[in-house]
């Protein structure tokens, strides 16, 4: 299991104009996490400029947002290729697609199947055919499972870049129309904040773990969006959605994920420090990675 964390930042808002998640990256380097939690900082990757034009699907910054993606993605491949995990920090979610995308081919070449788990308040399934706002921060899981503009999809060197029936998404409230059609369709395992109330997210992802462990196991990405979490706790981000995951639940499911020693890679994302209120979004932050890390840490021990 890899000793380091290779941190690469995607400072942009390309997927929604101006949320402030361009931020994300220079702020937290500022507060001193990075240092504080001992990653190795492989520094920014670099993009266009948003260009808010929408197509002729009417998706919005097409070109940039694939552009930033590939560069994500190769960032991202580099840590893996180095033995590094890589923490992916956004920048907005569109980003997710270019981790993703070096995950998926880092899976296929070692032979391991391939998983995604997504914290989120929104499940990011939106197509050109079903986008309320042409954002690509509304596309990264539904292009993951190969559906969607196809500038964006050719970020990957395959597609689909997971099995839909290995996407599986917690927290989501805020869905819309067509994305719920679209989910229901390709046959997404999505866990709304009602289920999660009722059967306990850590409960919820312990069986998710169990579930892959008896698939053969294989390589976990988690992508974690932070307006996954309740406002009240992370109030800084683009778009919040109110009754969202407790602080404490959150870092007791990702605590197991980390002793689960599946997972491989994880994207943080949405951090938008200007929305933020005395710094509390970025020690919510820091307290979800901080039990991910020990729970890696824990088992780490447990194999040598
Ligand atoms: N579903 C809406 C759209 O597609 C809003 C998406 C918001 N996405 C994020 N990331 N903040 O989850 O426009
Ligand atoms: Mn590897
Ligand atoms: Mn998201
Ligand atoms: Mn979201």
């Amino acid at each position: 299991m890899s000793g380091w964390y290779g941190l690469v930042g995607a400072p942009t808002d390309v997927g929604n104009v101006d949320c402030g998640a361009a931020e994300g990256p220079g702020a937290l380097r500022a507060m001193g996490l990075p240092r504080r939690m001992g990653m190795v900082d492989r520094g920014d990757v670099r993009g266009p400029a948003y260009d808010g034009r929408p197509d002729a699907t009417g998706s919005r910054s097409v070109r940039e947002t694939a552009a930033w993606c590939a560069a994500v993605r190769d960032g991202v491949a580099g840590v893996l290729a180095d033995g590094g995990f890589p923490l992916m920090l956004g920048g907005d979610h569109a980003m997710a697609l270019g981790s993703i995308a070096a995950a998926a081919a880092h899976a296929r070449q070692e032979g391991r199947n391939f998983f995604v788990l997504w914290f989120d308040a929104h499940p990011d399934f939106n197509t050109p055919e079903t986008t309320p706002s042409g954002n690509t921060h509304g596309y990264p899981a539904a292009l993951a499972c190969g559906i969607g503009h196809p500038d964006l999809l050719s970020v990957g060197a395959f597609t689909p870049l997971i099995r839909p029936d290995r996407l599986i998404q917690f927290g989501v409230r805020d869905i819309d129309a067509g994305e719920r059609a679209n989910l229901l369709r390709i046959g997404v395992e999505f866990h709304e904040m009602d289920a999660v109330r009722e059967k306990g997210l850590e409960a919820l992802v312990a069986h998710t773990i169990a579930r892959i462990q008896a698939a053969g196991g294989g390589h976990v990405h988690v992508s974690f969006d932070i307006d996954a979490l309740d406002p009240a706790a992370a109030p800084g981000v683009g778009t919040p959605v109110s009754g969202g995951l407790t602080p404490a639940e959150t870092v007791g499911a990702m605590r197991l994920l980390g002793a689960s020693g599946l997972v491989r890679s994880l994207d943080i994302v949405e951090f938008a420090p200007r929305h933020d209120r005395d710094g509390m979004t970025a020690l919510t932050v820091e307290q979800v990675l901080a039990g991910f890390m020990a729970g890696r840490t824990g088992q780490r021990a447990l194999v040598a």
